[in-house]
């Protein structure tokens, strides 16, 4: 828990001390946003897992000239075109953070993250430290769109009643600083564009990031978390994840949150996030194709599986260089809504079950099955930790409350080990029927064989046992 009274020094062992705030891991469920320069040439191989596919770093692979990207600029731009010079292209005539806030608030989401410098140094809003290597400025209301980004959808975001936070990429491949003189970098440049982030627009989250070059003491990251924890506008509520230089991720799990990415997560024993993209690149990838993306059931069964097991999720869409969130992506933000609408009760501010294994079903079909795991790939999706058997219910608790999701309808749910008190109700979320559930020896069978076709959804139902 948070103790503001005392001042924080600039070590992990006293910043620790601080704890993470409350409504990071109450909320569950955010909105990752990697938007910038890249949006433009929007291009990266579809390769699953494999930060390869990652278009958010097209400027890094041009100039290592990897060859699935080189091949795609040399024919489409061609040797000469630079990367700074997509930045004119880049002008989000379309941009319409209100409509983006209104899509962010319809998803059940509650918090936004949105990249306000990635590694490529180019700033979303009117950073004076944002420049190129001949002194020219390099962010989004000195070229491109003119416009602050950053701040436009700060503002929109808020006004739909969510947390806004910004990753921040420590590194810049090609700022000059950087690449001859570390320390100056750091001091004259990294720490006050991120100090001006801070004291402009009162972040949430920040979610640092190209930090794995130098320690923590070079980017003097615990001065930089002792400010911000004592003395910055945001001391008492912010988050901050674990990457503030190498050997810090997983680590200071007082202090920070972790972060697994493109992953399966972290044990309930810790505050962590997972994020990932609706299909394999944070930035927007026009390679990617319908089946390179997930559905809304497998995505929320990815939210599920990460809430089931005390994550948070942060699923990231790529805007395109015109201003819009790709139409499919917002329809996958807002069918995740929809169910979250009802049954949105059994993820916000839930724990996990220590040991749900115990109460694992035994009548549900087994995942050799074929007609089984055509609806339910979360096994697929998230690799399980190797002494995590194979998932078939998720639970979540709440208070003296539990919640038994269902990736399929079925007449009868018997949980192992698990028995209901005289005073326990049992129903499905979105419907106020009670049903039948009784003990038989150390088991409870639950009977859901009474409803007319239609009145409870056939995937993902919650039951939620009352005590
Ligand atoms: C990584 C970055 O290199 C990726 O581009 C992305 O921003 C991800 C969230 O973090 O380390």
């Amino acid at each position: 828990s948070l103790s503001y009274a005392q001042k924080y020094e600039a070590n992990w062992e006293s910043l620790n001390k601080r704890g993470i705030p409350k409504w990071f891991n109450q909320d569950k469920f955010g909105i990752f946003i990697h938007w910038g320069v890249y949006a433009v040439p929007a291009y990266a191989p579809v390769i699953p897992n494999d930060g390869l596919s990652y278009s958010e770093w097209y400027e890094h692979r041009l100039e290592w000239k990897t060859k699935e990207f080189w091949d795609f600029h040399l024919k489409n731009y061609g040797e000469n075109f630079h990367y700074s010079q997509f930045e004119p292209l880049f002008k989000a005539e379309l941009y319409n953070p209100k409509q983006w806030a209104e899509v962010f608030k319809n998803s059940g989401a509650k918090y936004v993250v949105l990249t306000s410098k990635h590694h490529d140094g180019y700033a979303l809003w009117d950073s004076p430290e944002a420049n190129r290597s001949w002194g020219r400025p390099w962010n989004s209301v000195s070229g491109g769109p003119k416009r602050d980004l950053l701040g436009d959808l700060t503002t929109a975001v808020r006004e739909e009643g969510l947390k806004m936070g910004y990753y921040y990429s420590l590194y810049e491949w090609y700022n000059p600083l950087w690449k001859t003189n570390k320390e100056m970098y750091i001091n004259n440049h990294m720490l006050p564009q991120l100090k001006d982030l801070v004291n402009k627009y009162k972040p949430s989250v920040i979610f640092s990031d190209g930090e794995w070059d130098l320690s923590d003491t070079t980017w003097r990251s615990t001065e930089f978390l002792a400010w911000l924890f004592n003395d910055s506008p945001v001391a008492k509520d912010v988050v901050v994840n674990d990457r503030w230089g190498k050997n810090t991720r997983e680590k200071n799990t007082g202090a920070t949150y972790t972060t697994s990415e493109y992953g399966s997560g972290m044990n309930a024993d810790i505050v962590w996030e997972e994020s990932q993209g609706i299909g394999h690149s944070y930035g927007y990838n026009r390679n990617e194709n319908i089946n390179d993306y997930k559905s809304s059931r497998e995505l929320l069964l990815l939210l599920i599986d990460i809430v089931a097991r005390g994550g948070n999720l942060l699923l990231d869409i790529g805007p395109t260089g015109d201003g819009r969130i790709p139409v499919i992506m917002q329809e996958r933000l807002l069918e995740m809504g929809d169910w979250l609408k009802v049954n949105g009760e059994a993820i916000y501010e839930t724990h996990a079950v220590k040991n749900p294994y115990q109460w694992s079903s035994s009548n549900i079909p087994k995942k050799d099955d074929k007609a089984y795991m055509a609806g339910y790939s979360t096994a697929k999706l998230v690799e399980p930790k190797k002494d995590v058997a194979h998932v078939e219910l998720f639970f979540t608790q709440k208070g003296k409350d539990l919640y038994a999701f269902l990736p399929k309808y079925q007449s009868k749910v018997i949980l192992k080990n698990y028995t209901v008190k005289s005073n326990t109700t049992v129903s499905v979320l979105g419907s106020t029927k009670v049903l039948k559930a009784k003990n038989i020896g150390k088991n409870c069978e639950v009977d859901l064989s009474g409803f007319k076709p239609g009145e409870i959804p056939s995937e993902l139902l919650v039951l939620k046992f009352k005590n």
